[in-house]
């Protein structure tokens, strides 16, 4: 097969992963905007290289011309979460998706494998619109906690390093090593709520804080300046008693002084 060939036959998955990446990012967004816990951590995409998919194609008895149909992870997503019920929320997220068909879900969290792998993999089938018309391809999304991921991207990197025979000394520690992260899950899965309590605080303020700075760049442009500095030093004053009630009250008085300057400016 040509080059050329090979990167009209990616061009849509990467294009996938483009679009996918913008779509989970924004969900993350959506929950931070409403100063709400995200259950996606962070989300990271690829397109398999061309190597891999030889690799593939040949270890699964694969005809070249079958890669589109045979081949489920040419486009490939990872979505981290910071606890394991974080994860059936997401896989939730996913199946109620009008742009992402479900096909098929493996779940390697209750079923984990003899390595000692864990994650929840759905194959999804993705339409992508390009100049040639429309096109679905399947992608392949990974959920897992932060630590189900520190896990893997190492277990991965050793399986390269031993060309997949890892010594059995070395298996043996990595299945150790996928013990603890189970225990460290369940352990912070006992603490979640207060974690997110924690987080959420932290979020509402930051947005508080935000909408402030904001009021004030507005106000800057249309009050009397020496009055402005004064709320900014005010808003300093305020800021440094870490009490989130002030910020908010002053956050609404704030509003309400925009609303007048605006009613005064029809
Ligand atoms: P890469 O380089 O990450 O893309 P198989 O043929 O058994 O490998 P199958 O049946 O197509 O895979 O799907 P499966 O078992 O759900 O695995 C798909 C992907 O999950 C793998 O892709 C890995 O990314 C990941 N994975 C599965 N098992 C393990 C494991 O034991 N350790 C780690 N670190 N990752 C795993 P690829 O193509 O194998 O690799």
């Amino acid at each position: 097969m040509e080059i050329q060939l090979w990167r009209e036959i990616l061009a849509p998955y990467s294009q996938a992963v483009d679009e996918l990446l913008i779509k989970f990012n924004h969900i993350i967004a959506d929950y931070k905007n409403a100063s709400m816990y995200s259950p996606i951590e962070a989300v990271t995409g690829r397109v398999k290289t061309i190597s891999s998919i030889l690799d593939k194609l040949q270890k699964k008895n694969i005809p070249m011309d079958q890669i589109v149909e045979e081949m489920d992870d040419i486009a490939g997503i990872r979505i981290m979460c910071q606890f394991v019920e974080d994860i059936y929320k997401v896989v939730e997220i996913i199946r109620s998706r009008e742009d992402m068909e479900v096909r098929e879900e493996k779940d390697y969290i209750s079923n984990f494998k003899a390595s000692g792998y864990r994650s929840y993999h759905m194959i999804i089938n993705y339409k992508v619109n390009t100049i040639h018309g429309n096109k679905t391809i399947q992608a392949e999304i990974q959920i897992r906690t932060l630590a189900m991921n520190f896990w893997a991207t190492i277990e991965h990197s050793l399986q390269y390093k031993y060309k997949k025979n890892i010594p059995d000394h070395v298996r043996g520690k990595l299945l150790n090593a996928a013990n603890a992260t189970v225990a460290l899950d369940h352990e912070m899965s006992q603490v979640r709520d207060e974690i997110i309590d924690a987080q959420n605080s932290f979020n509402i303020k930051a947005n508080i804080v935000a909408d402030i700075l904001n009021d004030i760049q507005n106000l800057y442009k249309v009050g009397n300046q020496r009055e402005i500095a004064k709320i900014q030093d005010e808003f300093y004053q305020i800021y440094e008693k870490d009490d989130l009630e002030l910020l908010t009250n002053f956050s609404k008085q704030l509003d309400i002084m925009a609303e007048e300057y605006k009613a005064q400016s029809i």
